[in-house]
């Protein structure tokens, strides 16, 4: 047939979706069918997703895409976070989340323990309190652990839930730190680092291998009898970028969700004392390619202001009409301030940022607003300069994708902020790289380089030209300590 249909299941840190997508010679066409809210629940023992509730809503998502007879399934989510396995395949608990704070002491303790030079040089990633082997480390000890027998990150839980079937698919695998950055393989010392017994790690598969078909059960449940779950590039990250649609080598990316995911694609890992001392990762893509990105704290600044409010996403619009008139540069915060990474009162917390450092507290709620997306807006300045320079590479062009690129306001401020054009769409990026990662592994499109060229010639895109400010800019940049380099 010319056309092809997918589901692609994307499960973010905000919300979850399911989406229809259909491939063929220029065509791509997306249609979401499902769409749910990702709440995190708290217990007794820390803060945790709740990991059952999304697989129910995987399951009615992927019954609303049976009419359009998808040829297979694909499922990513957020990195990091994963589910331990007994012998029998029973599932021990329920997972964290990657904001819980149970990893806040032990994280510093296994970086100085290890040697933080020597941890960069294995697996290359960047310092966040969360990384998988820490909350590993974290882990020791519990009777989960000792009874466990397998691994699976959400999206290898997902897929097994699904099929039956247990494996590590490898973008993701390279954001849990036992990953060894240059064999691309799982490594025994970053294991031993982490406390545990490499044989709980499975067997790794690359995107775009086939899992298996979907259990008897859940076949009957959705209705797709017959249809079978591909890997897919289940980073949601490592997806979004596949679905930037640039069309030369010379492209920035920022991957602006819950968290703003600035780099570059490079042909391999950087990993410097430069690249370190910067805090940025190498986490691996399609093709071999290497994600040279750090992570800044993103929406999720947004979405617990919102919280805070008592105001649903709904709300929003307007409350960005009103950040668009107010006073530009009054204050500024630093957004990857560790204060900032836990739920909680996030106007309390900017308010405290803003009095320490001297700064007006932004008052009205458009003003919070147009502080948190000028932080973001020159945190992206500074992330996309400082990886050029860091990879020795010039960037001419930057693509936001995700459901940033909705917010008109950031766009333009990212973009003077950079002095450079920004593109901005796909919103569902990461839903696209999910769909063309099964239609290259059915045939349907060639290679990477296709992929993007299909994005742009068929998404809805918009173009952000720097309309000037330059010096305005550098002197924000100047009062963070964020000085020439950006
Ligand atoms: P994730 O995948 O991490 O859950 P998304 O890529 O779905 O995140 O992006 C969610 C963010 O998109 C929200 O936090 C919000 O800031 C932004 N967003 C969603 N809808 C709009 C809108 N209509 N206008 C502006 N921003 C929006
Ligand atoms: C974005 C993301 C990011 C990780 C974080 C935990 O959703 O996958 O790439 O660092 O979640």
């Amino acid at each position: 047939p010319d056309e092809l249909t997918f589901a692609a299941v994307d499960l973010g840190a905000s919300s979850g979706r399911v989406v229809v997508g259909r491939v063929g010679p220029g065509v791509l066409r997306l249609t979401e069918v499902h769409r749910f809210r990702n709440e995190p629940v708290r217990l007794p023992d820390g803060l945790h997703w709740d990991v059952t509730g999304l697989f129910r809503e995987v399951l009615h998502g992927l019954a609303a895409a049976a009419p359009a007879r998808p040829v297979t399934v694909g499922v990513d989510s957020w990195a990091v976070d994963y589910g331990l396995l007994d012998a029998s395949g029973t599932l021990l608990g329920v997972p964290y989340h990657y904001r819980d704070s149970r990893t806040d002491e032990v994280a510093p303790r296994v970086v100085a323990a290890a040697g933080a030079d020597a941890l960069y040089a294995a697996n290359g990633l960047q310092y966040l309190p969360f990384n998988t082997i820490f909350q590993l480390a974290a882990a020791a000890g519990t009777a989960q652990l000792a009874a466990a027998r397998t691994l699976l990150l959400v999206p290898d839980l997902m897929g097994y839930w699904l099929t039956g079937e247990r494996g590590a698919e490898l973008t993701n695998a390279s954001t849990t730190g036992l990953l060894d950055a240059g064999t691309r393989t799982w490594s025994a010392d970053l294991a031993g680092i982490a406390g545990i017994d490499p044989a709980l790690l499975p067997e790794l598969r690359e995107p775009g291998t086939a899992i298996g078909p979907l259990l008897p059960d859940v076949a009957a449940e959705t209705g797709l009898a017959g249809v079978s779950v591909t890997a897919v590039a289940s980073h949601d990250t490592a997806s979004a970028v596949i679905g930037v649609p640039a069309r030369s080598p010379d492209f920035g990316y920022i991957s602006c969700g819950t968290w703003s995911l600035a780099g570059l694609e490079l042909p391999g890992p950087v990993r410097t004392a430069a690249a370190r001392a910067a805090n940025f990762t190498n986490e691996l893509g399609v093709d071999g390619s290497t994600r040279f990105l750090r992570n800044i704290m993103g929406l999720w600044l947004v979405q617990e202001t919102l919280r805070t409010w008592r105001l649903g996403s709904g709300a929003l619009p307007g409350l960005l009409a009103e950040a668009a008139r107010a006073e530009p540069f009054t204050a500024l915060v630093d957004p990857d301030d560790d204060r900032f990474l836990p739920p909680g009162d996030m106007p309390a917390r900017i308010a405290a940022f803003c009095r320490e450092t001297g700064q007006p507290v932004p008052e009205s709620r458009g003003a919070v607003l147009r502080c948190v997306l000028e932080s973001l807006a020159l945190a992206h300045r500074r992330t996309i300069r400082t990886a050029a320079a860091l990879a020795d590479r010039e960037v001419r062009e930057v693509h936001l994708v995700g459901g940033g690129a909705r917010n008109e306001l950031l766009c333009r401020l990212t973009a003077d902020a950079l002095g450079l054009p920004v593109v901005a769409g796909p919103v569902e990026a990461t839903a696209i790289g999910n769909v063309l990662v099964q239609a290259r592994a059915a045939g349907a499109v060639p290679d990477l380089a296709a992929m993007r060229a299909l994005v742009a010639a068929t998404q809805p895109l918009r173009r952000y030209t720097p309309s000037g400010g330059r010096s305005a800019w550098a002197s924000a940049a100047a009062r963070l300590g964020w000085g020439e380099d950006g």
